[in-house]
């Protein structure tokens, strides 16, 4: 048995309503047909995935394995406009979960690109949205990744620039990463409110508030999901150790043995019942008192997916 300790839960955690609804359109799906195709993972994590493939769903990578004529659903982090045109080309009806704050990026990006500014999308390279967000126009919108991407910019005409940003991002990092750029850029328009979206700023505010009580950080969530990893590094800036977890059995005793206090967080794809599995293990390995710090209340919901 290990000593007593205290879990700190930072709240809000775990599902948003972009995931819910994604998640809920294919359930949908499923309860209607028994079978549906879904292009890439609906959202970024291993046990929304396999719970989801169990119950009839069939994720693809690409719409070229999706049968002519089968429904397929698109994921919550968008697509360009041309996996759309393929859809169309293909013959596939498609069921859009894309999240609609990722939808309004993708909006603003064709308004800037429109009015001819050269568009600056902060980002993770290779991620799925920002992949999308590239497509609606490769040749006019520029990833930025860093202060130091800032530097080696290269634009058409300096007075005519946008930016936007992935909506995962860490908030403080992109700050800095903004500053850069206004700095360069005195003329630089972006977007009317921020587009790292409410969850995402939600878990990371909720988080740094027991940051200094905590010794340790765990993130339940998936390694491909961005919003996760943010959570984890923000944790390590501040000088803790902490770790991306998808399950309790992947906690080293190393991590625990010498900690009072865990601070314990779940990204917005990570599901709840893994917090609480989470919790049920850490109980099991001695006793545990648990304090739930509730930082703000989530009121956002968004309507169902109408398909097209
Ligand atoms: C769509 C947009 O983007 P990230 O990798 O954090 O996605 P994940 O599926 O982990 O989280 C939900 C989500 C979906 C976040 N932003
Ligand atoms: Fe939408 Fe934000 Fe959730 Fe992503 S994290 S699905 S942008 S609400």
């Amino acid at each position: 048995m290990l000593r007593p300790r205290t879990v700190l839960l930072p709240s809000p955690r775990s599902f948003c309503a972009g995931v819910e609804r994604a998640i809920s359109t294919v359930e949908r799906l499923l309860n209607e047909h028994g079978q549906v195709y879904v292009r890439k993972q609906i959202v970024h994590n291993q046990h929304v995935v396999a719970d989801l493939e169990a119950r009839g769903a069939i994720f693809v990578d690409e719409l070229d394995q999706v049968p002519m004529g089968s429904t397929v659903v698109l994921s919550a982090h968008g697509v360009s406009p041309a996996v759309r045109q393929e859809a169309a080309t293909r013959n596939l009806p498609v069921v859009d979960a894309t999240c609609p704050l990722v939808a309004k990026v993708h909006l603003e990006a064709a308004r800037y690109v429109d009015r001819g500014d050269t568009t600056i999308l902060i980002g993770h390279a290779g991620h799925e949205e920002v992949e999308g967000v590239l497509g609606e126009a490769p040749e006019q919108i520029v990833l930025v990744e860093s202060v130091d991407d800032v530097g080696h910019l290269r634009v058409a005409d300096p007075s005519w620039v946008s930016y936007l940003t992935q909506t995962t991002l860490s908030v403080e990092q992109t700050a800095g990463i903004v500053a850069a750029l206004k700095a360069r850029f005195p003329d630089l328009k972006g977007p009317a409110t921020e587009d790292i979206c409410y969850a995402t700023t939600n878990r990371q505010n909720a988080l740094a508030a027991v940051l200094d009580e905590a010794q340790l950080v765990l993130v339940i969530g998936s390694a491909n999901s961005s919003n996760s990893l943010r959570l984890v590094e923000n944790a390590r800036r501040h000088g803790l150790p902490a770790y991306l977890i998808d399950r309790a059995e992947q906690i080293a005793p190393e991590w625990i043995a010498e900690v009072d206090v865990i601070g314990l967080t779940a990204g917005a794809s990570a599901p709840p019942e893994k917090v609480d599995e989470v919790i049920a293990w850490l109980a099991e390995q001695g006793p545990l008192t648990v304090v739930e710090r509730i930082l703000t209340q989530e009121t956002v919901r968004f309507r169902p997916v109408v398909p097209e």
